[in-house]
């Protein structure tokens, strides 16, 4: 009988933690964390939650702001993860309210009608519609499948997160998957993982930002023990087994990246102009301007024709044509427009997310965006490729090593996603000792991911705490007791999963 691939099976269901939270010290913290969570759902709802379901959050190794491009990316599972307590209220009960609660008091009550076909408020973030996003990736997702859930009714939730927000570990994410999870657990529906992974990649946008899908793929389908090359189109995740002397290092840089509300100008900034680059290639490479904006979404829409073009000039690399093609001076408006023919109100008109971005920015760096896409895209597969070959484990975390310097400088210089808090962090992990190091996640704040020896790690972290948060604690920015929260060694977790306890 053919066994089921993994991402082809539902979201497991376990009856105790150990499973997930695994040995001694770790499992005692869990047991702890979901009493308290029981606890404090029983003093806020009046009732014990029906069930519980925890998402990781992640940390990318490598493949930076190229999975909306439709590239390979290869993220791990981190530790850190947000549970959500759910109840389904019965319909004899009052009123008809998604109630969400958090156990933090930093994250006050939020209520919401229980219609699934409301519209998220985006102009007005509250942090209560990263549950909503999943609520109604849910109805969307069930009424696809022609599912009948029955009429909406009242939820009682409460969450739980300990992925630092706006970290760059996709603790939107660990939510948006929780919550999801949770609600097709409260009405007793299971999907495959991979399904999974798709209609949370796409509910996540209902909170604005045009998001890749790699975060809600990797929280969904990780493994304990691997990192996991994720593709798209179709969703699909390969294990990669990460080399045993090295050890990731998690760093906060201490600067919060909003990315939801920095939307216009960052992310989604940054996703507009890779599709202005990609239209722009494919009608310099022969393509009429009318169907170029019609079918050309992404970057990876038109590596064919850059590869044809850098072919017949003797190389195999979309970044030639890329070089060949577009100016490295800034496009205004008015340049594309020229180029296409059309207004990018008329490009866009479909996105008012888009068109946030377009009323924000007065210029496009499109040769950098598309340089850096193409050539991170490469660095992906070369860092899997190096993870399995057969060199020596030195040298293969030199390898490493150095394909993170390269996707970091890209990061910084050609996306401009960094900030000067992320670049003093990255250099003071490579003066001591990192093998390589890179800002992960989004970027503009949030952290970095450094290699180091195994052996070294102890030593690594003293040195950070010395010459980075040393300063910042003396401040007050952080309390000396947190450290731990914002410096820290990952080995790979497992994927999300349901609590029936
Ligand atoms: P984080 O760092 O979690 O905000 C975001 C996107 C990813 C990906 C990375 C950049 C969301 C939920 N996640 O991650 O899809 O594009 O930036 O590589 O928007």
């Amino acid at each position: 009988m053919k066994m089921a691939r993994h991402e082809e099976l539902p979201v497991p269901v376990h009856s105790d933690l150990e499973p997930v939270y695994g040995g001694a010290s770790q499992l005692e913290e869990a047991e702890l964390r979901f009493q308290n969570l029981k606890s404090k759902f029983l003093d806020v709802f009046g009732h014990e939650p029906d069930v519980f379901v925890r998402s990781p959050g992640r940390v990318n190794l490598i493949g930076e702001h190229i999975d909306y491009e439709g590239y390979s990316v290869l993220p791990m599972a981190i530790r850190q993860d947000t549970i959500v307590a759910i109840r389904k209220r019965d319909f004899g009960d009052s009123d008809c309210l998604l109630r969400i609660a958090n156990v933090s008091a930093k994250y006050p009550l939020c209520v919401y009608p229980a219609d699934p076909d409301q519209d998220i408020d985006v102009k007005n973030h509250r942090w209560g519609h990263y549950f909503i996003c999943g609520y109604k990736g849910f109805y969307e997702h069930a009424k696809l499948k022609g599912l009948d859930v029955g009429v909406p009714v009242g939820l009682d939730v409460m969450v739980d997160g300990t992925v630092p927000a706006g970290s760059g570990l996709s603790s939107s994410a660990a939510l948006v998957c929780s919550s999801t999870i949770a609600t097709m657990a409260a009405f007793g529906v299971n999907f495959p993982k991979k399904e999974i992974a798709q209609l949370t990649c796409e509910c996540e946008r209902h909170i604005g930002t045009q998001s890749g899908g790699m975060d809600q793929a990797i929280s969904i389908m990780a493994k304990s023990g691997f990192a996991e090359l994720i593709d798209f189109n179709p969703i699909g995740a390969t294990d990669v087994q990460l080399p045993a002397c090295g050890s990731f290092v998690i760093a906060h840089s201490l600067a919060e990246s909003q990315k939801a509300v920095t939307a216009a100008i960052n992310y989604n900034n940054r996703v507009v102009e890779c599709r202005l680059a990609a239209i722009v290639l494919s009608i310099k490479l022969g393509m009429k301007p009318q169907d170029a904006i019609a079918q050309v979404k992404t970057l990876s829409d038109v590596e064919g024709l850059c590869v044809s073009f850098a072919g017949s000039h003797g190389s195999s690399d979309p970044v030639l044509a890329v070089k060949e093609l577009l100016s490295e001076e800034p496009y205004t408006a008015e340049d594309i427009e020229k180029i296409t023919g059309e207004s990018l109100e008329h490009i866009f008109a479909n996105s008012p997310t888009s068109l946030d971005v377009i009323k924000a920015a007065n210029h496009y760096k499109l040769y950098q965006r598309a340089t850096h896409v193409y050539s991170e895209a490469k660095r992906v597969h070369a860092f899997k490729d190096t993870v399995s070959s057969s060199i020596s484990e030195e040298e293969m975390l030199k390898k490493l090593g150095a394909l993170m310097n390269e996707s970091h400088y890209s990061c910084s210089i050609l996306y401009e996603c960094s900030c000067p808090e992320l670049e003093e962090l990255v250099k003071v992990c490579r003066v001591n000792g990192a093998l390589g190091a890179r800002l992960t996640g989004a970027g503009w704040g949030g952290c970095a991911v450094a290699l180091v020896k195994e052996s070294a790690v102890p030593q690594f972290i003293l040195d950070l705490k010395d010459q980075f948060y040393q300063s910042r604690m003396d401040k007050g920015i952080i309390n000396k007791n947190d450290l731990g929260l914002y410096v820290f060694a990952s080995k790979p977790s497992s994927g999300a999963a349901i609590f029936k306890l």
